[in-house]
């Protein structure tokens, strides 16, 4: 499994595909290939990026390789084969654009084992709350990359606390102008920095519950 994961790594999508059909013709379960294969190999990623030592495009190409991996085996599994960590809803607060960070939030949480529901770019207060009633997630995810767009944070997290929507869900912030401190004073549950942190902050939040 190490040159899976090796790949996975490197984002080598060819090898990726490959090594997962070697893998599966070897008898080997889907499962194993992706809990010891790709997610093993997206393992390393999330740190290495929190680190400093992978970059934005690097990630995004170890991601791709993943997810090619993974449509050949999901075929070989069955729709609740797959365990699931918690689901999060995740979307870039009303006004606001910037979409890069936040996909790298969600891909490396997904690559966690979370099932992730990306609402976009310019998400409402109001399509976050049509969202916890479809989808009843266990964390809802706000970004932001513009100062002027923080305070959709605060309008989105008062319009959920006015629904009565905070019951059963968490909700973190992130994005270059946003800050633990303004985090707190919204009244969010967490803010985390990066993508890496963002994985740590969702497992601690999911392990108190
Ligand atoms: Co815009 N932009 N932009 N922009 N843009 C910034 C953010 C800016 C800092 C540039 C500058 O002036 N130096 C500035 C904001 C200034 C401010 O408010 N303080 C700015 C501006 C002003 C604007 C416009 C207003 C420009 C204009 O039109 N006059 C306009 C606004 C449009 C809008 O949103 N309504 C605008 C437009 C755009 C583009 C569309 C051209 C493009 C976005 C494309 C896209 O996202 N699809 C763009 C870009 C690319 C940038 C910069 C250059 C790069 C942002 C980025 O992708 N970074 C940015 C300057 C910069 O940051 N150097 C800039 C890479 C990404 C991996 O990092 O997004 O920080 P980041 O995400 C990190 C963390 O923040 C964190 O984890 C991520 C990964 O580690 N994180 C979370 C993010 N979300 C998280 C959520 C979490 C947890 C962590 O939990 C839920």
């Amino acid at each position: 499994m190490d040159l899976l994961v090796k790949s996975v790594v490197e984002g080598n999508v060819q090898q990726v595909v490959e090594s997962s059909k070697t893998h599966l013709s070897s008898g080997v379960d889907p499962l194993d290939i992706i809990a010891d294969g790709l997610v093993a190999g997206m393992n390393i990623v999330g740190p290495r990026f929190k680190s400093g030592e992978m970059y934005v495009p690097e990630v995004i190409m170890s991601a791709k390789a993943m997810s090619e991996g993974m449509k050949i085996l999901k075929t070989f599994l069955k729709d609740d084969d797959l365990p699931s960590e918690g689901k999060i809803v995740i979307g870039t607060v009303k006004g606001d654009l910037h979409d890069i960070g936040k996909n790298l939030v969600a891909i490396l949480l997904e690559s966690s084992g979370y099932k992730i529901i990306n609402l976009g770019v310019d998400v409402s207060p109001e399509e976050f709350s049509e969202a916890v009633h479809e989808h009843q997630p266990d964390v809802i995810g706000l970004s932001a990359l513009l100062t002027t767009t923080m305070m959709e944070m605060k309008n989105t997290v008062d319009y959920l606390s006015e629904k009565g929507l905070r019951n059963n869900v968490k909700i973190i912030t992130g994005g270059a102008p946003v800050s633990a401190a303004f985090s707190r004073e919204i009244g969010a549950d967490g803010y985390a920095s990066d993508a890496g942190s963002a994985i740590e902050l969702v497992q601690s939040l999911l392990k108190n519950d």
